[in-house]
């Protein structure tokens, strides 16, 4: 029996600060029905996919942070989203700010989750590398807060059976790491599914500004065939309040071929049949860990600081 799936990247173009969780809803759910006339069975939306990129501005009061954050999955925003996906039989992937009250302490983690077309939700993952910076700097033409916003993601990089293989998530800066794939790779991920929201303009290295979107296919082409997996990267794109962000969503093949990719910077759907049993074609090949990984000289990649 092949284990292909049918898989929807929905990139998303701008959402503004005043648009309602249940606007971004409902685009959500018109290019999940748009993925479904396609003979999809799993679609990836991108991170923080409910509200604007909101660590681009300093706030002071945690309250007016905490609006940006859901304490409950599903919730009334994104019950119809659920309710959808369960009726079309859609697995799916969703990012969001996940405020987490747990012995009466508040922790607020960039997540995504993992739902299986069942409706359950299979897998969690809270971002780890969290780019950016802790304290409001003038300078920048846009703050980048995730430091300051977001906790350091406590659930490590795992791998989960669902959809008849083995899928993993990380989230936008994760992608850059090639140490977030390896250890998705070693746990045998036959297909990884990340959203971004990445700015043209990288305030510290501005002459590095025109190779975004190079940088963005770079790192998942090359995490794909180094572990042999499919890779599923999504876009929140364009201008947003200002900000400009890349598109180029896309879905890569476990040999690094890019098969898909969005052209536009708004609401775009891109599909590739995912066939998992090609994964082998490199696990057991070129990147057969067993036979080839020397770990033993590798020690000084998971040194501490
Ligand atoms: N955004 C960006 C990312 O890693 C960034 C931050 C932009 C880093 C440009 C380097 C260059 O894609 C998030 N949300 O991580």
């Amino acid at each position: 029996m092949t284990r292909k799936i049918k898989v929807a990247a929905a990139q998303l173009g701008p959402i503004s600060r005043e648009e309602s969780r249940s606007s971004a809803v409902n685009r959500m759910i018109s290019l999940m029905r748009e993925a479904k006339k396609k003979d999809a069975n799993f679609i990836v939306y991108p991170e923080l996919a409910l509200t604007t990129f909101f660590p681009r501005w300093y706030f002071e009061k945690q309250s007016e942070i905490d609006k940006f954050f859901e304490k409950e999955m599903p919730n009334e925003a994104t019950q119809p989203l659920f309710e959808e996906a369960y009726k079309l039989k859609m697995g799916f992937n969703i990012g969001y700010a996940e405020l987490q009250i747990e012995d009466g302490i508040h922790h607020h983690y960039n997540t995504a989750i993992l739902v299986e077309k069942t409706g359950k939700i299979v897998g969690k993952y809270r971002k780890i590398h969290l780019p950016g910076h802790e304290e409001f700097e003038p300078w920048r033409p846009f703050q980048h807060l995730e430091k300051r916003y977001f906790e350091t993601g406590n659930l490590g990089f795992k791998v989960h059976q669902a959809l008849g293989g083995k899928i993993g998530m990380c989230i936008c800066n994760d992608r850059r790491w090639p140490e977030t794939f390896r250890v998705l790779g070693l746990q045998g991920a036959e297909l990884i599914a990340l959203g971004y929201n990445t700015p043209v303009h990288y305030p510290l290295a501005p002459e590095h500004d025109h190779l975004q979107d190079f940088h963005n296919h770079l790192v998942l082409q090359s995490a794909a065939y180094q572990n042999g997996t499919w890779i599923v990267g999504v876009a929140k794109a364009g201008e947003e309040e200002k900000c400009d962000l890349i598109g180029g969503t896309c879905i890569i093949a476990p040999t690094g071929e890019l098969v898909a990719e969005c052209k536009t910077l708004g609401d775009e759907l891109i599909v590739a049949e995912c066939d998992l049993d090609r994964c082998k074609e490199i696990k057991e090949n070129i990147f057969n860990f067993s036979l080839h990984r020397e770990p033993q000289n590798y020690t000084l990649i998971s040194a501490p600081k």
